[in-house]
């Protein structure tokens, strides 16, 4: 991103039109980022509570009155019986740089003996589904895309998500590459592709258990990738015995004919690309689905081509020193608390895990009482009077109106950072480009102040951001030596040391411990888990739970709108426009239910509640409704959102959300 400065101040935000990947354009919210930066609400100086929780009254007070209060309450409770494990952190995807994101904050924290928070509320689950069958998050190239003759899209709304995807699509799609999209809806990306493939959410596993069934049966399969660089393809193939086609059609929804043409299309494809992203794995069996869809481009061998492969990410690639910046050794043995299930954390006395109560809760880069599931819960337990509660923050958000203090936190237009990426290959020095907007602080340095009132003594908390990005660029691995501190700062981004494309399991090479696609996994089996692929059901499938279905009998999707980013730019206008919380449903379901479109509606499940502006579209699967998210409870008019119905229940790995596993009922406001 280039940023025009006039006279100290931001005037324009742009691509960088040299960028190979992102090729001169921002995406729909970072174009309005200067909107943000300069927003009339941005927090500009630190802020003490003095109305009751959640009320949002605070009043204006000094750092060094912040920070001094900050560190006694701390020390207090470090120094109770409780201890230092009764204090928790809590960030995630606000910034997701290297140094604002994961450098003093872990520092601070670790010195200090606080507990560990799992971070796992978006992609962990899908991550080690790669993991189980090629050895790690590493897919193909999608600079590859040019050369590849089917491109699938696959759980993911590309346009909204991930823009700068699509450029290679239509390249792709203009040399005649057919463009499939298999989602319960048919998105705006589905709406630009040849074919929208409307499956049922949870089902992926089952559809790609069918589509290999149909390759081995009709000999589509490249014995000698397989034979040379997979392992387990007999155990696999009478694993396969389980899922003809009919099996899948009715486990999945889509015909059984589709499947096998389907099937017969990828299998006769040279270079298929399979775009699966984050949307497919945040169900029950999340792992399981992406694990088992990883199989196929090896049974074709379509990892040997340009274009061909499976990519669910990039960022295994990139190997920063995580260590020299966190410094995981400062820590003593303490718990580890997952960030999806903050309501427990925070509402039962051993904070569900083991141990004291949570007793002060620090947010970062994070808005849990809007992102994180099972929102009732995440409220009842940050309305705590005994909690102490510190956000930084750009904007007083719904988590902010619940703090004791809310400290002001810079913008990525105001710090240094540096980034890996998760679609691409190239590693993102983000240089500031004003100066601190009012007294707001970055993160890093935010950190080193609270750590420095409450005279810790380590060295490293003192560390500045130059350093710390110097020690992120420290590091060997090969994939990195192009990523020097001089390369950064002259051009601002660096491809990583790989190829263009790059082809990661062209020949085998697999980074799992036989160094095979494995088909079967021994470590899955020593989990206690099903060492073949399989279908896994989701939690809520109705199938598995038909009196639950009975009362709740809509699955509800609650995926981005895309003029937000999770909760970040809900509060910008321009992006906001008139909105309001919208939930589409199939005709049939609203005819049934007698919900005219426009009508208000009320979403609710046994965890909770939110309303919405009905939309009836048969852009959703019968069964399926859309609640495009994620919304500011205090920008709604009943002051809830999606995450009221969604539930704190974790994948079968990664323990992730389950964000879309998620059966509802929607009845018409009278
Ligand atoms: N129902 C439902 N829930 C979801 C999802 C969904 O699709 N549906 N998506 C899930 C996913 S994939 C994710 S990743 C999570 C994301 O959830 P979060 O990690 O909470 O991400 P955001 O809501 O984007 O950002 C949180 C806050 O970070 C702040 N921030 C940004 N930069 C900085 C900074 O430099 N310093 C500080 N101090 N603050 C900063 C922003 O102002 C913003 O308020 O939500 C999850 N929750
Ligand atoms: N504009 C915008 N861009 C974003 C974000 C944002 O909030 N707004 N968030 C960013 C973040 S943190 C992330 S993690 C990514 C997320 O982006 P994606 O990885 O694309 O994931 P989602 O948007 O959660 O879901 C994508 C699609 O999956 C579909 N889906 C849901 N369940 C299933 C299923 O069982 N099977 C199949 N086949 N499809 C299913 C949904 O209907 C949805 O259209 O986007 C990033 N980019
Ligand atoms: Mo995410």
């Amino acid at each position: 991103m280039l940023t025009t400065v006039e006279n100290g101040r931001a005037v324009r935000v742009q691509g960088d039109p040299e960028h190979p990947f992102t090729a001169g354009f921002l995406c729909a919210k970072v174009n309005r980022y200067l909107e943000r930066t300069y927003h009339a609400d941005r927090l500009l100086h630190p802020l003490k509570r003095v109305g009751r929780k959640g009320r949002g009254e605070f009043v204006r007070v000094s750092w060094d009155e912040a920070l001094r209060d900050i560190a006694v309450r701390l020390r207090e409770i470090a120094a109770s019986t409780d201890g230092a494990q009764s204090i928790l952190p809590y960030s995630y995807a606000g910034t997701m740089g290297m140094l604002q994101g994961q450098s003093m904050d872990r520092r601070f924290f670790h010195a200090l003996g606080a507990s560990k928070l799992d971070r796992t509320i978006c992609s962990t689950a899908g991550a080690w589904g790669m993991r189980m069958t090629v050895g790690a998050n590493v897919g193909a190239d999608a600079e590859g895309i040019p050369s590849s003759d089917l491109v699938v899209l696959w759980g993911t709304n590309t346009l909204t998500a991930n823009p700068h995807l699509w450029p290679f699509v239509r390249q792709a799609k203009d040399q005649g590459a057919r463009v499939l999209c298999i989602d319960p809806i048919r998105t705006r990306t589905a709406d630009q592709c040849d074919e929208w493939i409307p499956i049922r959410p949870g089902t992926d596993a089952a559809l790609a258990l069918a589509m290999m069934h149909v390759i081995f049966a009709e000999g589509l399969q490249d014995d000698d990738f397989i034979a040379r660089h997979t392992i387990g393809v007999d155990e696999l193939r009478q694993r396969l015995n389980d899922y003809p086609p009919e099996r899948a059609a009715s486990l999945t929804g889509i015909p059984a004919a589709r499947i096998i043409e389907l099937a017969r299309e990828y299998g006769r494809a040279t270079s298929a690309f399979l775009r699966i992203n984050y949307g497919l794995q945040r169900h029950g069996g999340g792992a399981m689905a992406v694990r088992t869809i990883a199989c196929l481009p090896a049974v074709t061998g379509h990892w040997r081509r340009a274009g061909g492969g499976v990519q669910l990410s990039t960022s295994a690639n990139f190997k920063y020193n995580t260590a020299a910046l966190e410094r995981p050794e400062l820590s003593p043995a303490v718990r580890t608390i997952n960030m999806i299930r903050l309501g427990d954390a925070l509402t039962l006395p051993d904070a569900g895990v083991g141990g004291p109560p949570v007793r002060a809760l620090i947010v970062y880069n994070s808005n849990p009482a809007a992102v994180a599931p099972d929102r009732n819960r995440v409220l009842t337990g940050l309305r705590r009077t005994d909690l102490f509660t510190v956000v930084l923050e750009h904007f007083q958000t719904d988590t902010a109106d619940y703090a004791d203090y809310v400290l002001p936190a810079t913008t990525q237009l105001e710090h240094l950072d540096v980034h890996f990426a998760y679609g691409h290959h190239y590693a993102t020095l983000n240089r500031p480009a004003i100066a601190p907007l009012g007294e707001c602080k970055p993160n890093t340095q935010i950190f080193r102040e609270i750590a420095s009132h409450m005279e810790l003594a380590n060295a490293c908390l003192a560390d500045d951001d130059d350093a710390l990005l110097r020690q992120a660029l420290d590091t060997t691995d090969e994939k990195m030596t192009t990523v020097t501190y001089d390369a950064l700062m002259e051009r601002g981004w660096v491809r990583l040391n790989v190829p263009t494309p790059y082809l990661p399991y062209a020949d085998g090479g697999f980074l799992t411990p036989s160094g095979k696609c494995e088909f079967y996994s021994a470590r899955m089996e020593s989990m206690g888990l099903d060492p073949l692929p399989a279908f896994t059901p989701p939690h809520e499938y109705p199938e598995s739970v038909p009196d639950l279905a009975e009362r709740f009998p809509l699955t509800l999707i609650s995926s981005p709108r895309h003029q937000f980013l999770n909760s970040t730019f809900v509060n910008v206008a321009s992006l906001r426009k008139d909105a309001e919380p919208e939930l589409t449903l199939h005709p049939q379901d609203a005819a049934s239910r007698g919900i005219e479109a426009g009508a208000m509606v009320v979403v609710f499940n046994d965890r909770g509640a939110f309303s919405a502006r009905a939309r009836v579209a048969d852009s959703v699967r019968a069964g399926v409704v859309w609640a495009p998210s994620i919304w500011w409870g205090k920008l709604t008019s009943d002051g809830h959102n999606a995450n009221e119905t969604t539930s704190q229940r974790t994948t079968d790995m990664g323990a992730g959300p389950v964000f879309y596993d998620n059966l509802v009922e929607v009845t018409a406001v009278v």
